[in-house]
This record gives C-alpha cells, sequence and structure tokens, in this order.
C-alpha cells in the first residue's frame, strides 16, 4: 500500500493535533517543579510507566479533557497502555531518535483503536526539545526500525526509523498544560535541551479493548480508565 492510497487515520491527513489545556498550565507546570526537585540530585532522565506509582501522573492520564478527546477518536472504552516520562535536563544531550509509539517488540497497536499523546508539563520549544513530527507519515503504515544503540536502554528508547534524505520533520512547540494527540504510527523525534530549564513530557499510549496486538508472547499491561470490555 503507498501513502497516497492508504486512508490517513484518526488525526486526519496531518496524523496529529494540538490539544489546548489538557491540564491548566499552572498544574503541569506544578507538576514539573515537584519533579525536578524530586530527580535534580540524580539528573534522572526517564521514568518508565508513572502512571502505575505516581499520584500526578496518575491525575494527568485521567485529565477530562484529554480523556474526552481520546474517547472521541477511539470510543468510550479507554485504557492506558503505556507512560514515557522525559525530563530534558539543559545542556545534557539528549535526543530522542526518529520512531512511531504503536510498536516495538513487544507489540504493535491497531491504529484504528489507540492513539497517542505527548503532554507537556513545561513550555517545550524547538531550543528546548520539543517534538517534531513528519506530517502524514502515519499514512505509510508502522516501518521498519532497528536498535539505536547510541541512546541506549538507559534512556528507554532503544528504536530508530531512518528518514529519506532531505526529511527534517517539523518542530510543535507546545506550552505547558497542552499537548499532542498523534497517531500511533505518526513518525517523531526530538532534540537535545539546549535552553536554560528542564523540559519535561509524558507520552501516553491510549487504547480501545482489542488495539493491543502481543508480538512476543507477554501480556500488556491495562490500566482501565472507562468504559467496559477489559
Ligand atoms: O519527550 C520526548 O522528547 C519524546 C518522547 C517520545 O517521543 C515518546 O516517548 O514516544
Amino acid at each position: 500500500m503507498t501513502a497516497i492510497e492508504a486512508a490517513p487515520g484518526l488525526l486526519g491527513p496531518r496524523g496529529y493535533r494540538y490539544l489546548r489545556d489538557w491540564t491548566p498550565p499552572g498544574r503541569g507546570r506544578a507538576w514539573a517543579t515537584g519533579l525536578i526537585a524530586a530527580h535534580r540530585g540524580s539528573m534522572r532522565e526517564v521514568l518508565r510507566n508513572p502512571h502505575h506509582t505516581e499520584e500526578w501522573a496518575q491525575a494527568a492520564v485521567r485529565a477530562p479533557r484529554l480523556l474526552a478527546a481520546v474517547q472521541g477518536l477511539i470510543g468510550p472504552s479507554v485504557a492506558v497502555e503505556n507512560t514515557f516520562l522525559v525530563i530534558k535536563w539543559p545542556g545534557r544531550g539528549f535526543e530522542v531518535p526518529w520512531h512511531q509509539d504503536g510498536i516495538n517488540d513487544r507489540l504493535e497497536l491497531d491504529p484504528a483503536q489507540s492513539v497517542a499523546a505527548w503532554l507537556a508539563l513545561t513550555d517545550a520549544a524547538p531550543g528546548s526539545g520539543c517534538l517534531r513530527v513528519l506530517p502524514g507519515s502515519q499514512a505509510s503504515g508502522y516501518l521498519p526500525y532497528e536498535v539505536e544503540a547510541a541512546h541506549g536502554a538507559a534512556r528507554g528508547r532503544a528504536l530508530g526509523i531512518r528518514l529519506s534524505d532531505g526529511e527534517q520533520g517539523h518542530s510543535v512547540p507546545v506550552q505547558a498544560g497542552s499537548g499532542l494527540l498523534m497517531d500511533t504510527r505518526l513518525v517523531h523525534s526530538s532534540p537535545s535541551n539546549n535552553e536554560a530549564g528542564a523540559r519535561i513530557g509524558l507520552n501516553v499510549r491510549f487504547v480501545a479493548p482489542g488495539a493491543v496486538r502481543v508480538r512476543d508472547g507477554s501480556s500488556p499491561s491495562l490500566t482501565p480508565l472507562s468504559g467496559t470490555g477489559w
């Protein structure tokens, strides 16, 4: 199937949408302040699945405006499949390679029944490492990926997609408390933070019942938020 023949997907031809004020900006910034205080000493950069243990993340994934937007896309029954927090400390090189959220060695998400969200807790601008997206890339489906050793497991993301020559993507600045909703096949990345403050964002994968196709025999760990069928 070529990109032109493929259906554009839940988020339309661009494959992503801005979500304004999923939480009040001050609340996002207050969570960020708490995270900076908790992790400044260790300079921890990645928290996996904070919605399993941290109250702020449990509240974030349930934020009414966010949940309503997700339900509008994938229906009334919604669970969280994964969350992934990235803290980009100022002056530390940390690039997230080009990747798609809906596929890894463990599973593949049905793009018609799942959606990814990137939720800003601080302002994110091109200089501080906001997301770069390849608009329309979701129409090419899931692409081959490779392990990128340089971005090793310690940083939690080991998958990389090679772009064609000349492709650079498009920076999407996002204010604290706002975010992006993305097709799970949208190719995106983020550069290092070269500004003075930490840049913090939470990536969430939301699924409807039946959206997860397991690839390695393991069981997905779903946190139901609404509806039935779990
Ligand atoms: O927070 C970032 O810079 C990128 C995170 C991301 O793309 C992801 O977790 O899928």
